[in-house]
């Protein structure tokens, strides 16, 4: 009897299985559809007939110039799935890919039918997890979303039977070049993100070996600091973050006045690295509460929401202390990794230890997210695993705990399971 009532209560078993077909959140303008609503851009144009010749495209012009792009002249046009009769529709796993025009021309390329943009290939099959990397300037974004994907592609995709691949060669090459290569191979520190520049989404797909165990997408947005606390931009850049499957909070312990403060006297007058520029983290949860959080029910949001402590490397200059902040056997230098499952025994630690530690050290930015935040769980991580001097990295780039608040996104996501240990 007390099993059944016990059943009653547990979880549902992971993993999640595949339904038919998934909604599809573009990962340019983010609104969210069915498959069956893409439309295609025609793979040919013709002179003799209106429908198909080379014209404006009003709908992408208008995205495009809304990101500081150039306006294209002339393109193929749009073509409406309606239009077409099924038998010139191919339909894969429940997903419209494809269709034969009226002059038997196959088109593949699906478009979003709200910005006119190129759909992913997996868009429909997989679904599309957004995760956003937000945090004040200089926290240590792009590092860590580098760092991330670096470790998500060569261990931790490894370490739970799956593949992480980027979605694209264009990605791909986009990646390396700007991203992995300069820090992982040259030791060179990333520059500063700059507002003005669009972002484009770095989209990467996780896939499970064990087919019946549905892939994820994932896309991942380096914005720039200087913007989080600016209404515009938010608005503009942003807007992704309201549609998030998971949200990545970045907080540097230097830009929290008593840790500062502190450091400054352990560290003495070498406080050469120290950065100049910073904003208070609350000013950013702020924000993003103008932006999207007050708008949701009872002006809360529910996305899960990873509080992470950046740079955590530097907090071995506070452990010596009387253990005030950190101890000497604190959970933060420890690299823990996670197989198959969530630890939850090494994530309470943490998350405990993290949770208190911003409690005592910015009491106004704990309860401005007990506020505002239903679902969340704080980390500390280390990109880089040691202090850059003269903004390079010396020796190879030695990651501590950066995988983990992305693993317990994916157990929030009902991706994987959690177990005691
Ligand atoms: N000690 C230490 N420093 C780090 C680490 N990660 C980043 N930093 C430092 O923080 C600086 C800023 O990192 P970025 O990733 O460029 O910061 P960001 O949040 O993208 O900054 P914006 O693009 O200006 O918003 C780096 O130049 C490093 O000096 C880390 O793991 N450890
Ligand atoms: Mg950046
Ligand atoms: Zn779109």
């Amino acid at each position: 009897m007390f099993d059944f009532i016990k059943g009653l209560f547990e979880k549902k078993p992971v993993p999640k299985e595949r339904p038919a077909f998934y909604d599809i959140v573009c990962p340019f303008c983010f609104e969210k559809y069915t498959p069956d609503e893409v439309v295609f851009r025609a793979a040919h144009h013709r002179e003799d007939d209106e429908d198909y010749a080379l014209q404006e495209d009003e709908l992408l012009n208008r995205y495009r110039e809304k990101f500081g792009l150039d306006s294209i002249d002339e393109i193929e046009a749009i073509l409406h799935p309606d239009s077409i009769p099924d038998e010139n529709k191919v339909v894969v796993d429940n997903v419209l890919v494809e269709i034969i025009d009226r002059y038997g021309r196959v088109t593949k390329k699906r478009m979003c039918p709200k910005c006119h943009n190129d759909l992913p290939i997996t868009a429909g099959k997989a679904p599309s997890n957004i995760i956003s990397i937000v945090g004040a300037s200089q926290v240590g974004k792009s590092v860590y979303m580098t760092s991330l994907i670096h470790t998500l592609q060569n261990t931790t995709a490894n370490n739970f039977n799956a593949a992480c691949m980027p979605l694209n060669a264009e990605i791909s090459r986009k990646f390396r070049d700007n991203y992995e290569a300069p820090l992982f191979e040259r030791g060179d520190l990333l520059d500063s993100t700059q507002k003005e520049k669009r972002q484009e989404p770095f989209i990467f797909q996780f896939v499970f070996k064990d087919e019946s165990q549905a892939p994820l997408m994932l896309v991942f947005f380096d914005v720039a600091g200087e913007g989080m606390v600016d209404r515009d931009y938010l608005d503009l850049y942003a807007s992704h973050v309201k549609n998030s499957a998971g949200i990545l909070f970045l907080v540097d312990p230097l830009q929290i006045k008593t840790i500062r403060d502190k450091m400054m006297i352990s560290i003495g007058d070498a406080p050469g690295e120290f950065t100049a520029r910073y904003d208070e983290p609350r000013d950013v949860v702020i924000t993003l509460f103008e932006s999207f959080i007050g708008h949701q029910q009872k002006s809360k949001t529910d996305i899960p929401t990873a509080f992470i402590l950046t740079k955590s490397d530097m907090l071995h200059s506070l452990k010596e202390e009387d253990g005030e902040y950190i101890k000497t056997n604190s959970n933060v230098f420890n690299n823990v990794v996670h197989r198959q499952h969530l630890n939850l025994t090494e994530f309470e630690n943490i998350n405990g230890e993290i949770r208190r530690f911003i409690q005592k050290v910015d009491r106004p930015f704990k309860d401005a997210i007990d506020v505002y935040f239903t679902n969340t769980a704080y980390f500390a991580v280390s990109a880089l695993g040691s202090n850059p001097i003269n903004q390079r990295i010396g020796g190879v780039v030695n990651p501590i705990r950066v995988d983990e608040p992305f693993i317990w996104l994916l157990h929030q996501l009902e991706y994987i399971e959690g177990r005691e240990e």
